[in-house]
């Protein structure tokens, strides 16, 4: 056992007092200029109908996901006043089945002069003996010598603030009175942010990892040791990865910095998470019991296209549930004419595949978005190919709005969807000396570990700007397209590529709200 996880079994007892700070209110100053706002924003094209984004301006990480008094709570990092990433607050959402959503008041603000006053950052949510109780980062401007956070643009010194809520809506919470940990007095760390959180009900202690690294070495996780979820110990390095090796300004571009990490147990393994260069990765591996380090066995790239931030929760059921921020792919002056920017990506459901690697599946709560269906007839491969023709045409997905699921088993094989103005997307499976490539817009996965060279499982949502497939359940590409849909949208109908689907199901999804506002 780590010598100073001996020294923390021992530590001091925590402090009662709570202190609350106020929260900033932000009301839209111009009542008339908003509302204009709001009808511009209720009728663009390119705003997702089903999937959670704020009804307005700036939004990214998942934070702090939890199971409440029977509702669903995700809060996200929000920007209350512009559709770019800045001022970072936590929002609020609510839902009952992880589909529907409805939104609530935002639910942390920068307290100003305090140690968050520049950004309430991304963090974790648990339920300390019934008392909810978030663990965030606070981000504060400091002399770039004392910073923590130096990405070219910002001079951040980053601690860890905890905040408690005993609203049973979780609507309302209290700031601890000062930052439970301060970043370690490092000259090479690379960052310290973005806390998660696990317990051991054996020995009833609390553990949190922070996402920092180290300069020229690579990522890691540190990890802290608490009874009390307000004193904390340090203790050694969880998990720790590598360096691009390419020269960068800011450090999560070249993997010398890691950011939101989760870590859990799943099946007979445990799951490590985290964000860096753009992606998501995930590790499957063993935590060793007694030194508490993460030995990694496998690991792979959670998603192929925009995605990023990722965050898990235990459904109802005890299911671990994955979250993640779809990104924009536009500039900043586009996003700002837009007046939105970012979404939540679908739940999804994690499972270990027989050989280890991490498997996503949106869970059956989204059958509720079901509409109109369309099928294609059992034996259609057999029919004429005019036929064929014919049967395609029928799928039509009105507002980019919908569902698509198929088989396909034999390579190479492609499918577009098009609209009266030509190709909108497309998905491609070439073979592959030893497995398969699979190639959506500009982004590729190459399929190895010694499966079968054909991807045979796709399921594909569409909605407005976004299109998530999934392939296998386990290659997974997240889109964005920002063509307005010119009629609806249908499969091309290719004779050779037509000839290769097995089966073909797909659905008109309903909006989750009148508007396009998820309100
Ligand atoms: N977003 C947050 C940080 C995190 C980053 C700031 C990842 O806490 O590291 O908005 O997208």
């Amino acid at each position: 056992m780590h010598s100073s996880r001996r020294n923390f079994l021992k530590s001091a007892a925590a402090s009662t007092s709570f202190a609350v700070f106020p929260r900033i209110c932000r009301a839209g100053s111009n009542f008339f200029a908003e509302d204009a706002l709001q009808t511009k924003l209720a009728a663009d094209p390119l705003r997702p109908q089903f999937h959670l984004l704020p009804s307005r301006n700036w939004m990214n990480d998942p934070n702090g996901p939890i199971f409440w008094n029977g509702h669903y709570h995700m809060f996200f990092q929000y920007n209350p006043s512009a559709a770019v990433w800045g001022d970072m607050h936590w929002n609020h959402a609510v839902s009952t089945d992880m589909i529907h959503w409805r939104h609530l008041p935002i639910a942390l603000a920068p307290t100003p002069a305090w140690a968050d006053a520049d950004g309430c950052f991304t963090g974790s949510a648990v339920s300390d003996n019934g008392v909810a109780t978030i663990l965030y980062t606070g981000v504060k401007t400091v002399p770039k010598e004392q910073a923590t956070l130096r990405d070219g643009n910002h001079n951040y010194r980053e601690t860890q603030c905890l905040a408690t809520s005993r609203d049973p809506q979780l609507l309302t919470w209290e700031k601890w009175k000062e930052p439970v940990i301060e970043p370690p007095d490092d000259p090479n760390l690379t960052g310290f942010r973005d806390p998660f959180l696990w317990r051991d009900e054996k020995s009833k202690l609390w553990y949190l990892g922070v996402a920092s690294g180290q300069f020229k070495v690579g990522g890691r996780i540190l990890l802290y040791g608490s009874k009390d979820l307000r004193n904390w110990e340090y203790l050694h390095p969880l998990a720790s990865g590598h360096w691009s090796e390419r020269e960068n300004t800011n450090p999560v571009d070249s993997g010398e910095m890691w950011e939101c990490p989760d870590f859990f147990p799943l099946g007979k393994k445990h799951v490590l998470l985290y964000s860096t260069a753009g992606q998501v990765f995930w590790e499957v591996g063993d935590l060793d019991p007694k030194e508490l380090v993460f030995h990694s066995q496998k690991r792979g790239v959670l998603d192929h296209g925009a995605y990023y931030a990722q965050k898990t929760q235990l459904d109802a059921k005890g299911n671990r549930i994955l979250w993640g921020w779809i990104p924009e792919r536009r500039s900043d002056s586009e996003l700002i004419a837009a007046g939105w920017a970012g979404c939540m990506a679908l739940p999804r459901l994690l499972s270990l595949a027989p050989d280890d690697a991490l498997e996503m599946r949106v869970p059956a709560a989204i059958q509720s978005l079901h509409s109109a269906s369309f099928e294609l007839p059992s034996g259609w491969q057999k029919a004429s190919s005019s036929t064929q023709s014919h049967n395609i045409a029928q799928i039509q997905i009105q507002g980019v709005c919908g569902e698509f699921i198929w088989k396909s088993s034999s390579a190479p094989f492609r499918l577009t969807l098009e609209d009266d103005a030509g190709p909108w997307w497309s998905v491609t499976v070439e073979p592959q000396e030893t497995g398969s490539r699979i190639e959506v817009g500009s982004s590729i996965a190459e399929v190895h570990e010694g499966r079968s060279n054909a991807v045979r499982d796709f399921r594909l949502f569409l909605d407005g700007s976004v299109a998530e497939l999934f392939c296998e359940n386990r290659y997974i590409f997240t889109s964005r397209i920002y063509r307005k849909p010119s009629g609806a949208l249908r499969v091309s109908s290719n004779k050779s590529d037509l000839s290769k689907i097995d089966s073909l199901k797909a659905w008109q999804l309903k909006p989750i709200s009148k508007d396009r506002l998820t309100t």
